[in-house]
């Protein structure tokens, strides 16, 4: 005679058998999405800032070695965007005289890096490139040393950001022998403006390679496509418009340094 508990045990067993198939279809599933995600991952590759698995690796490494180089805490104070000026005040247009083709705009950049030897190159990046570059965005008060300041939003990339990825000014993983540039030297296209930067200046956080104002397109008059804006200089170091920009071992020229100004323009 079959005991009801027999019955029993048998009905346990099946439960627990549809557990332990719904618990393993759950872990299959699960499993599956995730190595979904991980191929995904794995092509696509890009992260929060939009980068690409490689270029983050690199801008890890380099980032490192930046912040031991330069622990920077000389902070300009930020706001918030909505305290921009919306139309902010427009001042100087050396090397703006004439207008440029922005779409054919190309950015030189000559590499002077001092590592093993004096070791010259060059290279001509598009907008595009840099808009590749991790993207930052900065609310602060400009200051004109002829008076005035203002509050407003730039967006674009960190200078130094820019020096990482493309391994520019000696600014590299390779550790200890690295030299860096002393100075970057930036012109407009016409070489009719000129300003020059020293390094701890350029890899300041706040130093940006910008392309927007107020979330959109830089205006011709503010620098399209490409200006500097350095916050812990007076305006004068932020060039509109730049067309070249060359790492270089000695204080480059400087369109307001020669005409009686101090090279440094420090706040
Ligand atoms: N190419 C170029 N960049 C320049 C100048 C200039 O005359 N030509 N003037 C500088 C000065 S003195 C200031 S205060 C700021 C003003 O920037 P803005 O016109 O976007 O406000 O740009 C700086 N960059
Ligand atoms: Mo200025």
């Amino acid at each position: 005679m079959k005991s009801d508990s027999e019955d029993e045990l048998k009905d346990i067993s099946k439960q627990e058998m549809r557990r332990t198939t719904i618990k393993s279809l759950a872990g299959f599933i699960l499993g599956a999405l995730g190595l979904l995600g991980g191929i995904k991952w794995l092509v696509a590759g890009t992260d929060a800032e939009g980068l690409s698995r490689p270029l983050r690796k690199v801008l890890e490494t380099n980032r490192k070695v930046a912040t031991i180089f330069f622990s920077n805490k000389n902070l300009a104070p930020v706001f918030p965007k909505e305290q921009a000026a919306p139309e902010p005040r427009l001042n100087g247009n050396i090397g703006l005289e004439r207008s440029i083709d922005v779409e054919n705009w190309m950015l030189n950049v000559q590499n002077n890096s001092l590592i093993h030897g004096i070791n010259k190159s060059s290279m001509k990046l598009t907008l595009d490139d840099i808009k590749q570059l991790p993207k930052t965005e900065l609310t602060f008060e400009f200051k004109c040393i002829e008076g005035w300041s203002e509050i407003s939003n730039w967006g674009g990339t960190k200078f130094s950001d820019f020096m990482l990825v493309y391994g520019l000014g000696g600014l590299t993983d390779h550790g200890q022998d690295n030299l860096l540039a002393e100075h970057v030297s930036l012109e407009t296209p016409d070489g009719g403006y000129y300003v020059g930067l020293d390094m701890e200046s350029a890899l300041h956080p706040q130093t940006l390679l910008c392309y927007e104002m107020n979330g959109k397109p830089l205006s011709s008059e503010h620098g399209a496509p490409l200006r500097l804006i350095v916050p812990c200089k007076y305006g004068i170091k932020s060039i509109k418009r730049i067309g070249k920009i060359a790492f270089v071992g000695n204080q480059p020229a400087d369109y307001w340094a020669e005409r009686g100004y101090d090279y440094y323009a420090g706040l």
